[in-house]
């Protein structure tokens, strides 16, 4: 088995671990760039490890549609096929499936859609979400589970905790590839008795990973940085925990802070394609008309290809006439961003200054960006 994971430092609950893959080493906490159509949108692999990706995000759901689990499979895989040699983590499809199919029916047997781009109609059972993931060939799958959206009534959220374990049994149940991992996941909303039942029952089942799902679901950022600790705790001390699809710059730092090792947001590069940039001083609109004249770069201590090479003024200028090189540039500084801000945090808990690293940044964030 080439998949293992490590703690090599603990600041509080806060940890540093180095988890290995078959396709290498990733450093937690550690951000994963979103790859969702087998490509981080708008960016080459080159540029995604060249800001600093140790591993990236793929998605069942969509690569399933287009170009099918069968072509990656014969072309050799998801890895070869989009030239990323390093990890990939595949989300399992069932949560795409719920915010982007329509007319989505769930039943114990699994998800019964239509597809967002043709209408036709198909189903994603545990069983399919597993194959899929098969042939894509990830390091990292995750399990098919039903994420309910943040105001679901009690009772819905108790039958997909109930639901998503029977399909996490039957997900591992039908797991071969000896290359691959596979993940839980845990639901419960911001229901922390549902949380650590599920947490029990998945625990016990013994996979090589955790997630946090239903996370970021509409429910208040502030609830759920008040879940986390506790959700956290009721995972194995000694294997990863990764917060699904999570989020802000100050969200991964309540995760961090709260013992999780992995993220995936789209955030950084939707946002970039539209013109805002997250930066330690707080976010920049590079639309606004104060950076028309500016000289200075996004960022002065940022070490992207973008702050090294361009002022504040050029980028401006690209958003304003429409260039594609503005959604580009600023993809890759908050991609670089967040892997920089995972960097830090990994540095700070080594030193034992997690808390402090932790304050300064929320204090950044707090004052207006120049
Ligand atoms: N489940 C899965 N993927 C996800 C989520 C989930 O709950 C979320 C929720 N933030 C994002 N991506 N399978
Ligand atoms: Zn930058």
């Amino acid at each position: 088995m080439t998949f293992s994971f490590e703690l090599l430092h603990r600041d509080g609950p806060a940890r540093v671990g180095r988890m290995a893959t078959p396709h290498g080493v990733v450093e937690t906490p550690v951000f994963m760039p979103v790859g969702t159509q087998a490509t981080v949108k708008g960016l080459t692999p080159d540029m995604v490890r060249d800001a600093g990706a140790q591993i990236i995000l793929g998605n069942t759901y969509h690569l399933a549609l287009r170009p099918g689990g069968d072509l990656v499979a014969e072309l050799g895989g998801l890895h070869k096929f989009m030239k990323w040699d390093g990890p990939i983590l595949t989300d399992s499809g069932g949560f795409q499936v719920f915010s982007l199919a329509s007319q989505a029916k769930i039943t114990d047997a699994g998800a019964k859609f239509r597809s967002h781009v043709d209408g036709s109609l198909l189903e994603l059972t545990p069983e399919k979400a597993v194959e899929i993931q098969q042939q894509l060939g990830s390091d990292i799958a995750m399990v098919l589970d039903e994420c309910p959206p943040g105001d679901a009534p009690p009772e819905v959220v108790r039958r997909a905790v109930t639901r998503s374990i029977r399909w996490a049994e039957r997900c591992k149940a039908h797991h071969t590839r000896k290359d691959q991992v596979q993940f839980a996941i845990v639901q419960g909303g911001t229901n922390l008795d549902l949380r650590a039942e599920c947490a029990k029952e998945l625990v016990a089942m013994d996979f090589p990973g955790y997630a946090l799902g239903g996370f970021s679901v509409g429910e208040s950022p502030a609830a759920m940085h008040a879940a986390l600790p506790t959700c956290a705790a009721c995972l194995p001390e000694e294997k990863p925990r990764y917060l699904m699809g999570v989020g802000r710059p100050e969200d991964l730092l309540a995760g961090v802070a709260s013992g999780i090792d992995m993220f995936d947001c789209v955030m950084p590069t939707r946002n970039g394609r539209n013109a805002t940039a997250f930066t330690y001083a707080g976010i920049v609109k590079l639309r606004n008309s104060r950076h028309q004249r500016d000289p200075a770069p996004l960022e002065a201590d940022c070490p992207c290809y973008c702050c090294r090479t361009f002022s504040r003024a050029y980028l401006h200028h690209l958003f304003r006439v429409d260039e594609m090189l503005g959604p580009i540039l600023l993809s890759l500084h908050n991609i670089a961003f967040y892997l920089r801000l995972m960097r830090d945090s990994r540095r700070a808990i080594v030193e034992g200054r997690f808390a402090d690293f932790h304050a300064e940044c929320l204090a950044g964030w707090k004052r207006p960006a120049p």
